[in-house]
């Protein structure tokens, strides 16, 4: 998948592992590698919806014209594969879930401790309620400056990553973003998502190399 002989490539590589931004056993690609289980989704924005319910104070569901009326922020971040390669400097934009609870939109109740992404076909994500909140979790619509192309998940998905100098930050894997997001729900206890009960590390973070459980 890389090409570890492009020159641009491992000038790149080393320039960013001096800036301290390469995690351990990461190798940084210039390309946006396509990883999923099953089948890239139909999207049919008249029948569309995206739904939040659980533990808050009243259920939600926006069509997608609604979603796309909810406020947007743009975030750059470095994006990393439980499967080695790296990308960095990624732009995306999107809905923040911390502004939808600053804003009243979604309002966990204090038992909401975790959150399940629930996408299409059934897969699933968890995370705990901190990280969906961080600055470096957003449900996406846009990537470098487009819409998600159909493979990377349009018209939704979950992304999460590293923002350079934001130590403060947890960082977790990209699977912990589903892509072809349809849905939030709020948890008082943690449950497994899709790779989760495969196998996969619950905590994800990538500066510890928690790939697998
Ligand atoms: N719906 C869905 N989302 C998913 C997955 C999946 O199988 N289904 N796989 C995850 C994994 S394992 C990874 S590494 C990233 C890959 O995102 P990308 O294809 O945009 O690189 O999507 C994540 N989100
Ligand atoms: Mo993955």
């Amino acid at each position: 998948m890389l090409n570890y002989e492009n020159p641009d490539r491992r000038e790149e590589e080393e320039r960013i592992r001096d800036e301290n931004r390469l995690p351990p056993g990461q190798a940084l690609t210039l390309k946006f590698p396509v990883l999923h289980y099953g089948q890239v989704p139909p999207f049919n924005p008249a029948t569309w919806d995206f739904r939040v319910w659980g533990e808050v104070e009243q259920e939600a569901r926006w069509t997608w014209a609604e979603f796309n009326q909810l406020p947007h922020t743009k975030i750059a971040m470095d994006i990393h594969c439980v499967t080695r390669w790296s990308k960095f400097d990624t732009a995306w934009e999107g809905v923040s879930v911390r502004m939808l609870v600053e804003q009243g939109l979604i309002k966990p109740l204090p038992s909401a401790r975790f959150i399940m992404q629930h996408a299409e076909y059934g897969f699933t994500v968890n995370l705990p309620l901190e990280m969906a909140l961080q600055d470096n979790f957003l449900l996406a619509t846009h990537f470098n400056g487009e819409p998600l192309t159909p493979d990377h998940g349009y018209p939704l998905r979950g992304v999460v990553g590293a923002i350079a100098e934001r130590t403060d930050l947890q960082t977790p894997y990209l699977w912990k973003g589903a892509k072809w997001l349809r849905g939030l729900e709020f948890m008082r206890q943690d449950r497994l998502g899709f790779w989760e009960k495969a196998g996969y590390h619950n905590k994800a973070d990538v500066w510890k190399e928690e790939r697998f459980a």
